[in-house]
């Protein structure tokens, strides 16, 4: 009686447990992976519909760890066979996506300019404290990116432990360390772009949106880089719906570019908090 007493306690604490490691989960809908409503996928076959929709972004606390699970809209694969790469890559290849993360939700607290190449910048209350890079390449290459584009950045950059697919999904293993801890307060907002291995000299390995797509570069948007770099977004509540979609088109709308870069305007994008 007493041995099943005690096996009946193990188990309310392994529930308990669980329900105590905190996770956020942050839906998107399906059908919105055109930036501002008109950008196009490029032209090669390799860009799959659907391989740049965010569906979802769930987050989770793991030990000394948190896991970022980010899933899209088409199974992942891996075409340009990432792992023979030459510093070896992560199993995936035409993705990339960036989580962005506001930890202290204090007015002009952070960084407020988006990575090199993605053409964003956060509103008032949303500037940033940490970016998780998910991509398929090296942390080796992702480190020679930052020294030559980004060093204005090295602090907020997290490159992931391990970065793997299972299925729709690329997981990221982060040491909460690296995050400063774990918060499901926090603010998130997870950018959808796609891995370039021949970068812009000022792009961090990110791929161009121009006026017309072309094999390797997105269309819809301007040839000047006064236009998101974005493909995909979370809005809030985060919950999917069709008025999501609506309102990341018009939040990425609303740039400005002129032959005179001094008179472009960069987008201004929120977080989702829970
Ligand atoms: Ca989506
Ligand atoms: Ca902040
Ligand atoms: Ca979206």
């Amino acid at each position: 009686m007493k041995r099943l007493f005690f096996a009946f306690v193990i188990v309310n604490l392994l529930i308990l447990g669980n329900l105590f490691a905190d996770e956020v989960v942050l839906d998107d809908p399906a059908g919105d992976d055109n930036g501002p409503g008109t950008y196009i996928y490029p032209t090669d076959p390799v860009y799959k519909k659907g391989s740049f929709d965010i569906t979802k972004l769930e987050i989770k606390e793991k030990g000394e760890d948190v896991e970022f699970k980010l899933t899209v809209n088409a199974k992942i694969e891996d075409p340009w066979n990432s792992k023979s790469w030459p510093q070896g890559g992560n199993g995936f290849s035409i993705q990339m996506a960036f989580v962005f993360i506001d930890t202290d939700h204090k007015e002009g607290s952070g960084e407020e300019d988006g990575l090199p190449g993605l053409n964003i910048k956060f509103e008032k209350e949303s500037f940033y404290e940490k970016v998780v890079i998910l991509s398929p390449q090296s942390k080796a290459r992702i480190n020679d990116e930052i020294k030559l584009k980004a060093e204005k950045f090295r602090d907020k950059i997290v490159i992931p432990k391990k970065t793997f697919v299972q299925g729709r999904s690329i997981v990221a293993v982060v040491g909460k360390k690296e995050l400063g801890g774990f918060s499901p307060k926090w603010g998130f907002q997870a950018v959808m772009q796609s891995n370039e291995g021949y970068p812009d000299k000022k792009d961090f390995l990110t791929r161009k949106v121009n006026e017309y797509e072309g094999p390797h570069r997105f269309g819809g948007g301007s040839d000047y880089d006064c236009d998101p770099h974005i493909i995909d977004m979370l809005v809030s509540p985060a919950k999917g719906g069709k008025d999501e979609t609506d309102k990341q088109h018009e939040i990425l709308k609303k740039f400005k570019c002129d032959p005179d870069p001094s008179k472009w305007e960069i987008v201004r994008i929120p977080m989702v908090y829970r």
